[in-house]
């Protein structure tokens, strides 16, 4: 009998790798909601209805194990997805329709994982897969809350760990959020519980990091244990994003200044980007807003989506204007900041209002379900592609300060400019409906090295020390000499 047996990629198809990030700087995100990516194993479908928005699926990390490739080809370089530990049996129908745990935020025990996401052996199988190809994987973590009537409630043991009904507070770290039974996390019992439930999952698997829901309905003491613990179990570089609804430069702070986090979501990106693309504010006030996003604490970052799991998706607020989108992302990619690709928006997934933007992966016609004919857009795939490809070989767009370069009218040019590896890079996009121009010093960094436009994939003239570039509608250039 042989003694090796090649148990993954079928003959002749190697796993597509990416080059890893060095530093979370430099990282590129993407989402994943495991339920609604792919099916891997039917075998443990249980109340599945593709055809109704708040039941299960079918999707788990069985699924997402075998479609690595598709996040890998992207680019992106770290995948974040729902939390895959054992939800609630039930559903809610406070939103006019039966509601599950399919999307991982009502767990009934953190211990076990849910057998309709895959077993713990396939959770470690899909990390050990994604580090073969370049990529870390996050886990979804929720501290603050458990799902309606969860084991949690209704155990003696561990009915008095939770605020529920009258005994809700009325301030962000004791209410109730939704409804749902609230963990006295001030508790060291109740603390140590939860903390300790995720990491050893987190070091039998071989996790790099949590993106942390609901952060500021959990105390600041927590937060501090929290870092201290996951540090002494999982090493310094385990990474911590956090859910700050609201969050921005400024808002971040208090859980920046006490390093409780490495990084936490924009949430002011989206609405920023959307306003100017669409004609809304002048383009000197954009521009400013880009600049003050360098205002978050050094060594911390800020992530900017252009979409997610709780806010109206990007293409569905722009009616469906992919030109506009396609710009959008571009801004996302040329922006300081780790930007956190929603799945499914770069093939043009429609989104929607919630439930609608927790919509299936479009496969299109591959065999995958539960998305299977879904219509994908693969131009915009491609241009997600080159896009991520650009800020990968050029540090100073996900490191470099913004520098403004031009805000008149409808065009906005700006540098980055890095300084520790001499990288300069200069964004122009227009968002009016006529041709513009953009006309900028050639920057020192360049030397004598031919100017290129790596979105337009052509080399640029420059006259004395002078380059001017048309900028079409609707349209952007990025600019720079090859590293
Ligand atoms: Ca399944
Ligand atoms: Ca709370």
């Amino acid at each position: 009998m042989p003694a090796v047996v090649q148990e993954k990629a079928p003959a002749g198809s190697p796993p597509s790798r990416v080059v890893p990030h060095e530093r979370w700087a430099d990282a590129v995100l993407y989402f994943v909601i495991t339920d609604r990516f792919a099916d891997g194993d039917t075998r443990n479908n249980r109340q599945v209805n593709t055809k109704a928005k708040g039941t299960f699926h079918g999707g788990d990390l069985a699924g997402l194990r075998q479609h690595l490739d598709e996040i890998a080809e992207l680019g992106a370089t770290a995948i974040w997805i729902t939390s895959p530990v054992d939800q609630i049996d039930g559903f809610v129908t406070g939103a006019g329709f039966p509601d599950w745990g399919y999307h991982g935020y009502w767990a009934d025990d953190f211990t076990k994982m849910d057998p309709r996401f895959g077993s713990e052996e396939e959770l470690k199988a899909l990390v050990d897969d994604a580090h073969a190809r370049g990529i870390k994987v996050l886990l979804d973590v929720v501290y603050n809350h458990a799902g309606y009537e969860s084991k949690y409630v209704t155990n003696p043991r561990t009915s008095g760990w939770l605020r529920v009904g009258g005994t809700c507070g009325m301030d962000d770290l004791t209410s109730c959020l939704s409804g749902l039974p609230d963990f006295k996390t001030e508790l060291p019992e109740v603390a140590d519980y939860l903390i300790q439930a995720h990491l050893d999952r987190a070091a039998r698997v071989g996790a790099d990091g949590y993106r942390l829901d609901t952060v500021k309905h959990v105390d600041h003491p927590f937060w501090q244990e929290h870092r201290k613990r996951t540090r002494e179990k999982m090493g310094k570089d385990f990474f911590l994003v956090g859910e700050v609804w609201g969050g921005d430069a400024k808002s971040l702070d208090p859980w920046f200044a006490p390093d409780e986090m490495d990084a936490g979501f924009d949430f002011s990106f989206q609405g920023s980007v959307l306003g100017w693309l669409q004609g809304r504010g002048r383009t000197v006030a954009f521009d400013k807003y880009l600049k003050s996003r360098e205002q978050v604490r050094a060594g911390h970052y800020l992530s900017q989506y252009l979409s997610s799991h709780d806010v109206k998706g990007a293409l569905a607020i722009l009616e469906g204007d992919r030109e506009l989108f396609r710009l959008a992302a571009l801004l996302q990619m040329t922006t300081q900041g780790i930007p956190t690709i929603y799945y499914g928006e770069e093939v043009g997934r429609p989104g929607g209002d919630w439930p609608d933007n927790r919509g299936d992966m479009p496969w299109g016609e591959k065999d995958i379900q539960p998305g299977a004919g879904l219509p994908r857009d693969e131009a915009l795939r491609a241009d997600y592609k080159r896009m991520i490809a650009i800020r990968r070989a050029h540090p100073a767009l996900s490191r470099a300060p913004h520098t403004s370069l031009a805000s008149d009218g409808d065009v906005l040019v700006f540098l980055r400019r890095d300084e520790g590896t001499k990288d300069a890079v200069v964004v122009a996009v227009n968002r009016g409906s006529a041709p513009a121009t953009a006309s900028f010093d050639v920057p020192a960094e360049w030397g004598d090295s031919q100017a290129r436009d790596f979105w337009k994939d052509e080399d640029v003239p420059r006259s004395g020390g002078r380059i001017e570039v048309t900028v079409g509608p609707r349209d952007a250039r990025i600019l720079g000499v090859a590293r």
